[in-house]
């Protein structure tokens, strides 16, 4: 199974390619481009491979999309061999995959851990980039490929007095190793997105109280979790190759019942028993029962108040109930949470909601949290699950330099601005996997990141038959493919929302769209005819006559 890599990259200063990230877009990159013959070195911050899965380790972390499609499908033999103990399984066992993948493919010995890139410019003379790292490395390439992760920048929140706090904090997304024991613990957990909902009920059953503080409730679908079904896994693997190809046409990449009406076009009865249904099978699947429910608010409003109700129905203080239904924004609109019961974990006697929309935290103080009218909640240990500086914030924290000597965070400086997602304007020979303006965020990101992969592999190949040094992405076409972005997003409902797809939760940071909502299939399409077409879009040239004499 091991490709004979071209030559050891390991420590090498000239390469083919420098690939940011060890991920799944960093891992399978690196596969990808050993096939090609490509000397490449992949720089990971991190000790291990993984990404995601290496630094979310909070309690209760685990997939949402269903582990037989949570995985790769370039590989049968891949597909075939691994088995996945739960419907969606936790942080721990897909850790353990990215390792497995990375160990059958002999993958590590090209990776350079615990290395952070931190600059990276373009050479127009010699059409190569010259990357940077904290350790000292000053690495030439031809090619710079991001696989820096939508949400790999963890953010805390700006509240005064931050780090005046004598007890423990920590970060979902910065988890300990070794775990946490909140046994006889007093916990405040600031925030209730995927994270916080998923790391809540796991906290609550081991600590002495836990306090939510909640800005913003979300809209959660239960999982139904369960251990795998031998008869389901066996289901998906007799056919995999035929239901991967069907989830890669999928608007979300993840195959599963879809409908062809809108909310309205059927009765009551038959909209709340379709709504029943999928609450049962659970997952975010909930979203699909009709084809309206992110365009038609309407619509949008039926399969809202049914989550509603049904939060209504589990939480018993009816207060309580009230904060946690949302109705600041249509459902869907705010990555939809999939839960192991949340809601119910609100009935425990140890558990308490505190509202911080209406009475913000002011600070934080030694002792804990102080909110606005003055009310002191002192704690043992503060959670904060409050997300990422999503999609665009692992990339502009790299000063990479382009050909103008613009950097990447300048250029973006009133929203990211893509070619395709892949690639920007100013900054030839880089790409970028998932990056702003394509599918990534809103899909199953596996299958997202194959597509990514693939695509730019094929365009590095096509690039080396043809003497091809220089690839750039048009200004013409990075600013119809932004316009066309802006246009489907405008489609949608989803702009309605003040979300991190918007940039929302950073002070600052342009309210644009960011992901692509074209859908996954469309999406591929579109990428297919480029390429059919000579990539067009794309201005490519051949070397400069100093380096082709090298
Ligand atoms: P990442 O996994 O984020 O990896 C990027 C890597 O780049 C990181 O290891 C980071 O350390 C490294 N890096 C970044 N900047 C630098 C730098 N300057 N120098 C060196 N290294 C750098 N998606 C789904 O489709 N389904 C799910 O169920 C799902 N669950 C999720 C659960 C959680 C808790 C989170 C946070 C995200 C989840 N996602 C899910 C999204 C998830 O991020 C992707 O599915 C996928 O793992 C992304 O892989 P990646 O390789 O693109 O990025
Ligand atoms: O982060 P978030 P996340 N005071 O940004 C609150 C993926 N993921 O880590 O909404 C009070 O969603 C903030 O409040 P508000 C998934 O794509 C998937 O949970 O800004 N509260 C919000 O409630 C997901 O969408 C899984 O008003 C403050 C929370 O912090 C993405 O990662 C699991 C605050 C942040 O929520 C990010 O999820 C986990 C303040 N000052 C993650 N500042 C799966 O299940 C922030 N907040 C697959």
């Amino acid at each position: 199974m091991p490709d004979v890599n071209p030559a050891p990259a390991q420590g090498a200063t000239t390469v083919d390619v420098v690939v940011v990230g060890a991920g799944f877009a960093g891992l399978y990159l690196l596969h990808r481009l050993r096939g090609l013959g490509m000397t490449t070195r992949v720089f990971e911050q991190a000790t291990g491979v993984g990404g995601t899965w290496w630094w979310n380790r909070y309690p209760g972390a685990r997939c949402d999309v269903e582990s037989m499609q949570y995985s790769f499908g370039f590989s049968d033999a891949i597909q075939q061999e691994w088995r996945w103990s739960e419907r969606f399984s936790a942080q721990p066992e897909i850790l353990a995959y990215a390792n497995w993948v990375a160990d059958k493919l002999d993958l590590k010995r090209d990776i350079t851990f615990e290395t952070k890139v931190t600059e990276a410019s373009w050479d127009e003379a010699a059409d190569r980039w010259t990357v940077r790292t904290d350790r000292g490395d000053a690495v030439t390439c031809r090619h710079l490929i991001m696989a820096t992760g939508c949400l790999s920048n963890a953010k805390l929140p700006e509240i005064p007095g931050i780090d005046s706090f004598q007890g423990r904090t920590f970060h979902t997304g910065h988890w300990p190793h070794e775990g946490v024991d909140f046994a006889d613990r007093t916990v405040a957990v600031i925030g209730t997105g995927s994270s916080a909902i998923q790391a809540i009920p796991v906290i609550a059953e081991a600590a002495k109280h836990v306090t939510v503080f909640q800005r913003t409730p979300n809209f959660s679908i239960p999982s139904r979790n369960a251990p795998m079904d031998d008869e389901y896994e066996n289901l998906w693997k007799s056919d995999y190759p035929n239901r991967r190809l069907q989830a890669r046409e999928m608007r979300t990449g993840i195959l599963y019942p879809t409908a062809t009406v809108g909310a309205l076009e059927v009765s009551e009865a038959e909209r709340l028993a379709e709504y029943e249904r999928r609450w049962a099978m659970g997952g975010t699947a909930f979203m699909a029962a009709f084809n309206d429910l992110i365009s038609n608010p309407d619509s949008n409003h039926t399969a809202a108040e049914f989550v509603r109700n049904k939060i209504r129905g589990i939480v018993k203080d009816a207060r309580t109930a009230e904060l946690l239904a949302p109705k600041d924004h249509p459902i869907g609109t705010k990555r939809i949470c999939v839960d192991t019961r949340y809601y119910e974990t609100y009935n425990r006697d140890n558990v308490a909601l505190v509202d911080v929309r209406s009475n913000a935290i002011a600070a934080i103080t030694p002792k804990g949290l102080r909110l606005a009218d003055g009310t002191e909640y002192a704690v043992d240990d503060i959670v904060f699950a409050t997300g990422f500086d999503a999609m665009t914030g692992a990339l502009t924290k790299v000063a990479i330099r382009g050909s103008t000597g613009t950097t990447l965070k300048d250029a973006w400086e009133a929203g990211p601005r893509t070619y395709l997602g892949l690639c920007a304007a100013g900054f030839p020979n880089m790409f970028m996997i998932t990056g702003p303006g394509s599918p990534s965020v809103l899909s199953n990101m596996i299958v997202s990141i194959e597509q990514h992969v693939d695509w730019t592999i094929d365009l590095l190949a096509h690039m080396r038959d043809r003497g091809v040094t220089r690839v750039e992405a048009t200004q013409e076409a990075q600013d119809n493919w932004v316009l066309h972005n802006n246009e489907v997003a405008e489609k949608t409902l989803y702009p309605r929302a003040a979300s991190w797809y918007m940039g929302a939760n950073v002070p600052g940071k342009p309210r644009v769209f960011m992901p692509y909502i074209g859908g996954v299939g469309v999406y591929r399409q579109l990428c297919a005819e480029i390429a059919e077409k000579g990539y067009e879009g794309f201005r490519m040239e051949g070397a400069p006559a100093r380096v082709a004499a090298e």
